[in-house]
């Protein structure tokens, strides 16, 4: 996605360079140039832009629900299959930010129907999520607690996308909070709780050391309420017609502005705590052991912190990353069975 659409930004530039050097009218309609091409270049570009944040994102999320449900991942193609489709349709959604710039009505259509089409494969990834989940063993750890935040997060930032996707509530909605808001729940709910949540995952496996755990909880429903009381009230306030990118506004809407600073400010305690805890834990921690989540992917049966050379020799993997299903010590048995003998302890496996 990256190698598809960031090259798309760098050519604009280089066309809005060569209209303000050279002065050939590409964007400028004094020159003879179209502004729309500039709008439609930059979302070519920032639509699949969002989605290279997202996606990586999905993957931690499939990682953390398996480990802490100690299930194998439900679907593990159709997962595979949906983040493929998305990255794939991520390209032919960017009209759907130009639905008031005077597009074709037709384009319009299209790019609505294919903004509604991307819904398909995120509710398939959801319930996976979901089915993973179903009946597992659920161990409530930390990062287990940012991937929940993220189903809700997400998921009010997925819906709320199909609302703006709606040509009549788009036009009416566009370029107000509203869009603030469903664009910080998609990219917050989506990229930075699972960021957070893959942070705390590999933090031991990364540093070698354990965070406070209880203090990771406190800190990830603070972020979660901060969040929330920051952005909720200003869906209502874009509803109710705040326009984004404004510095004033009426006396109507100071409740919900105040009510929105009071969450950024608990968002930045949360957020602190974090700092704090995490930078803690490099002097004081604990030392981690090497799989402290009992996980079974293969990062995890080497010591923490990684060795430089992760393994020291080939592993023998005779299981998935994701066979809960399976007893551990045959897991175990399988990763120590070294093509030419070498003890476990070179390998840096332990038991
Ligand atoms: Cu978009």
């Amino acid at each position: 996605m990256q190698i598809l659409a960031t090259p798309v930004l760098a050519i604009t530039l280089a066309l809005v360079a060569m209209e303000r050097i050279l002065g050939i009218g590409i964007f400028d309609p004094a020159l003879g140039g179209d502004p729309v091409l500039y709008q439609h270049f930059f979302w070519f570009y920032s639509h699949p832009a969002v989605y290279i944040m997202i996606v990586p994102g999905f993957g931690i999320v499939s990682e953390i629900v398996t480990t802490f449900s100690k299930k194998h991942i439900f679907g593990y193609w159709a997962i595979a299959l949906s983040s493929l489709a998305i990255a794939f349709i991520s390209f032919l959604l960017w009209g759907h930010h130009m639905f008031v710039s005077g597009q074709a009505p037709l384009a319009s259509v299209i790019f609505s129907f294919l903004t509604f089409l991307v819904g398909v494969p995120t509710g398939i990834k959801m319930f996976n999520w979901a089915a993973t989940m179903y009946k597992g063993s659920i161990d409530l750890k930390s990062p287990l607690f940012y991937v929940f935040g993220f189903f809700f997060l997400f998921l009010v930032g997925g819906l709320t996308g199909i609302v703006l996707g709606t040509i009549p509530l788009n036009v009416h909605l566009y370029d107000t909070y509203y869009v603030v808001a469903h664009f910080h729940f998609t990219m917050v709910g989506g990229m930075l709780m699972a960021f957070l949540g893959g942070l705390h995952y590999w933090w031991p496996k990364m540093t070698g050391k354990m965070f406070n755990e209880m203090q990771a909880k406190i800190a990830s429903i603070i972020i979660f309420i901060g969040f929330n009381v920051t952005f909720l009230p200003q869906f209502a306030m874009g509803m109710l017609g705040m326009p984004r990118r404004y510095y004033n506004y009426i006396e109507e809407f100071r409740g919900f502005h105040q009510l929105s600073t009071i969450g950024a400010y608990v968002l930045g305690i949360g957020l602190f705590l974090v700092m704090y805890y995490l930078i803690k834990s490099l002097f004081s921690g604990e030392r981690a052991p090497a799989n402290p989540w009992k996980s079974r992917g293969l990062e995890w049966q080497i010591s923490s912190p990684a060795p430089p050379h992760n393994f020291e020799h080939i592993p023998v993997v005779v299981h998935g990353p994701y066979d809960y299903h399976k007893p551990m010590d045959g897991f175990q048995l399988g990763l120590s069975k070294w093509g030419d003998g070498q003890s476990k302890e070179t390998a840096g496996i332990e038991r």
